[in-house]
């Protein structure tokens, strides 16, 4: 799916919001998912003390999946398509593939996305940013389930 200028100026402003206060929304975010899936507790060893907002790589991972979404989205806007280096997806792909992460994990880490980028924007959210981030996380959860498979 291709994005339009508009939702890509909209997608830009509100991963500076999300980086405005990494600790906070790194921290919702792991809530959310948490909430929706206590089993990922496990999965992820800098879980292992719960969500500890002073742990640097929480902050770390969290804000590489944003950063990523927010990639993708830069790269549906100029090419209509995601491109990730080969050694890169192939790495994703295996440490997924590993780890067993579902379908369901991945709409669970979708709708917490969604709802930290809610909390982030406050009244800048709007069903043409929101629609943005799903697009832009779909095709690049595409793009690793792929790789997994
Ligand atoms: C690791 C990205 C979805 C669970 C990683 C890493 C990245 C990443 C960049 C680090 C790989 C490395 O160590 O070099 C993403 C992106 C996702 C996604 C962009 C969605 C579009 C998910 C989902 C789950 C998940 C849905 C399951 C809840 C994990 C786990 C690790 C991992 C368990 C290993 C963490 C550790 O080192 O303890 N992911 N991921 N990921 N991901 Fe994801
Ligand atoms: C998925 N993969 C890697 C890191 C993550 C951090 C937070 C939520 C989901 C993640």
């Amino acid at each position: 799916g291709a994005l339009t200028e508009k939702q890509e100026a909209l997608v830009n402003s509100s991963w500076e919001a999300f980086k405005q206060n990494l600790p906070h929304h790194s921290a919702v975010f792991y809530t959310l998912i948490l909430e929706k899936a206590p089993a990922a507790k496990n999965l992820f060893s800098f879980l292992a003390n719960g969500v500890d907002q002073n742990n640097p790589k929480l902050k770390a991972h969290a804000e590489k999946v944003f950063e990523m979404t927010h990639d993708s989205a830069v790269q549906l806007r100029a090419k209509g398509s995601i491109v990730i280096a080969d050694a890169v997806l192939k790495h994703l792909g295996s440490v997924h593939l590993q780890k067993g992460v579902t379908d369901a994990q991945f709409l669970v880490v979708k709708e917490a996305l969604l709802k930290t980028i809610k909390e982030a924007v406050g009244d800048g959210w709007n069903d043409e940013l929101s629609n943005a981030w799903e697009i832009a996380y779909d095709e690049l959860a595409a793009t690793i389930k792929k790789a997994m498979g």
